[in-house]
Order: structure tokens, then C-alpha cells, then sequence
């Protein structure tokens, strides 16, 4: 029987890459995230290509009430799921802290924190009943470091990496993996996000150097959710070469 992964954010991204990336590798999906349109796209590209079978599952994951609905609505064996990868996130806003905005704070803690926390509630039970699973907290380097301006979404992003430690400690004797994985810098739609939709400032962010692609960190979830029963990796950093740390960055 296919494994199942649920991935929320699929809609673009790491959390798209990931869905063609587990499809590939015959997972059946649970696809996440609120443009429905591109998940219903994503849904049929990988059913036509990889023969995977997708449940679309459109909720915006700041929004408790719809975030239980979807997934306890869904049938009984996608309730199976083998893998969640708690991906959807983003950062608005790179302001200093007496100048930010409070719909961009409210906006990232209750994406970034809450959302992973109503998901997570959800399926670690689901997966509690399995007795098995595992669930890949989306981090990053802003939830090791902090940065002038980060201010928020790394305050948001040490809280994933806090939970991550928390869920593991909760679901160990469930026999339930934790992981966290955190990126540095990937070109992905986050820079847009982040700068309202701003392009050009956008685009500079990646100026002179080669940054990760979407790609890059699906393989390294495939890494982590592919190692043996008895082992777990806590967590992974994986950063661009040009990359030394959140604000060191080799620019030619
Ligand atoms: P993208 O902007 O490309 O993708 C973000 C995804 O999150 C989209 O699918 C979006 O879907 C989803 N999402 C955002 N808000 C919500 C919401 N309220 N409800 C449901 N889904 C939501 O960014 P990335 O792929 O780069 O980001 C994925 C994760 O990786 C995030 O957690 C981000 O913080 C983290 N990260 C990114 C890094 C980078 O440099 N790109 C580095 C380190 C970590 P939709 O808009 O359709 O709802
Ligand atoms: C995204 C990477 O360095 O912009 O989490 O915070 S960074």
C-alpha cells in the first residue's frame, strides 16, 4: 500500500517541490494550502505523471474551525498518513521593531505558530492511532539566529524550533518521528511575500549569489524521511554555499 504524506503549503514553493518530489517517489498526497486552483493543477499534473492519488484539501491554516473541518472530513484511510510535513509559513514585513506593522505580526505568529499547531494537533492523533508517523517541522536559520529587522518571523520561526523539541518529547513513546528542517535563504515566492509583492526587492535578495531552490530542501525532507525505523535526525540545517550564517552572505 502507497505511503501517505500531507504537506500544507503545496500550493508553491517547498511545499510544492516536496509534493512532486514524494509523488515521484509514490507517496500518495494530502495537498494543502489556499489557492484551491493550483492545488486541483498540481493534483491532476501528478496523477497524470506519477499515477498519485491526491486529496485537495483547501483551508487556510490561521482559521482553527477550518483547519479541523478539512481534515476530519477527509475519508478514513487518508487518515493513514505516514508523513506530515508542516511547511506553510511565511514572512511579511522586514521593518525594526518599533516600526512594524500588527496585521504582519498577527498574520506570521498566527500562520507560522498557530497553523502548524492546529495541523499538528489533528494528525499526531491520527497518527497516534497508527502508531506510527512522522512529522517534519518546517524551521529556519531565523529560528537559530535573529537578524536586524526579523525581529517577528524569527521570534515565529524559534517557536517552530521549540515545538519541534516539545513534539518530540510528547511523541516518543507513540513511536512517532520528529524532525525539523531549516533552510537559509531559497528562491521560492517568500521574498515576494514578505516584501507585499514587491518584485524588484524581491529579486535583489538573491543579488550575487546561487541561493537554494525549492528543490534543494524537498530532497532534504526525502533525506530525513527515508532514514531506518530506529533513527531520527532531530534536525537539519541546510544552507546555500554562499551562505555562512542568516546575515553572512558571499556576494560576487
Ligand atoms: P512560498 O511563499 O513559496 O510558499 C508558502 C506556502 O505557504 C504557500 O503554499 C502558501 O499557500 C502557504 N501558506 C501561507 N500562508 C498560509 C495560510 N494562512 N494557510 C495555508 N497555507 C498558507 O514560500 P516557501 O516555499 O519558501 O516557504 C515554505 C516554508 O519554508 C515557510 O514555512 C517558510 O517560512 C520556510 N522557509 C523559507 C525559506 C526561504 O528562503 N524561502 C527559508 C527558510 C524557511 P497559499 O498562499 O496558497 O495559502
Ligand atoms: C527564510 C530565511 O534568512 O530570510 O526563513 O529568514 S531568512
Amino acid at each position: 500500500m502507497a505511503k501517505i504524506a500531507l504537506i500544507t503549503g503545496a500550493t508553491a514553493g517547498i511545499g510544492e517541490a516536496c509534493a512532486n518530489l514524494f509523488a515521484r517517489e509514490n507517496y500518495n498526497l494530502i495537498l494543502t494550502g489556499r489557492r484551491l486552483d493550483r492545488l486541483e493543477k498540481l493534483a491532476a499534473h501528478l496523477n497524470k505523471k506519477y499515477n498519485t492519488e491526491v486529496a485537495v484539501c483547501a483551508f487556510d491554516v490561521r482559521d482553527r474551525e477550518q483547519v479541523i473541518t478539512n481534515l476530519d472530513n477527509l475519508p478514513a484511510k487518508w487518515k493513514k498518513v505516514n508523513v506530515l510535513i508542516n511547511n506553510a509559513g511565511l514572512s511579511q514585513g522586514l521593518d525594526p521593531i518599533q516600526n512594524g506593522s500588527l496585521d504582519d505580526w498577527d498574520t506570521m505568529i498566527d500562520t507560522n505558530v498557530k497553523g502548524l499547531l492546529y495541523v499538528s494537533k489533528v494528525v499526531s492523533n491520527w497518527m497516534i492511532t497508527n502508531g506510527t508517523g512522522h512529522i517534519v517541522n518546517i524551521g529556519s536559520i531565523a529560528g537559530k539566529e535573529v537578524y536586524p529587522n526579523g525581529n517577528v518571523y524569527c521570534a515565529t520561526k524559534h517557536a517552530v524550533d521549540a515545538l519541534n523539541k516539545g513534539m518530540r518529547i510528547d511523541l516518543v513513546s507513540h513511536g512517532i518521528k520528529v524532525t525539523a528542517v531549516h533552510p537559509g535563504a531559497a528562491e521560492t515566492e517568500f521574498s515576494e511575500v514578505r516584501f507585499h509583492g514587491d518584485k524588484e526587492r524581491a529579486k535583489k535578495v538573491y543579488d550575487g549569489f546561487e541561493p537554494l531552490v525549492a528543490a534543494d530542501v524537498a530532497e532534504s525532507i526525502w533525506f530525513v524521511v527515508t532514514r531506518p525505523a530506529h533513527v531520527n535526525i532531530n534536525e537539519l540545517t541546510i544552507m546555500p554555499t554562499a551562505q555562512a550564517s542568516a546575515t553572512v552572505i558571499f556576494r560576487k
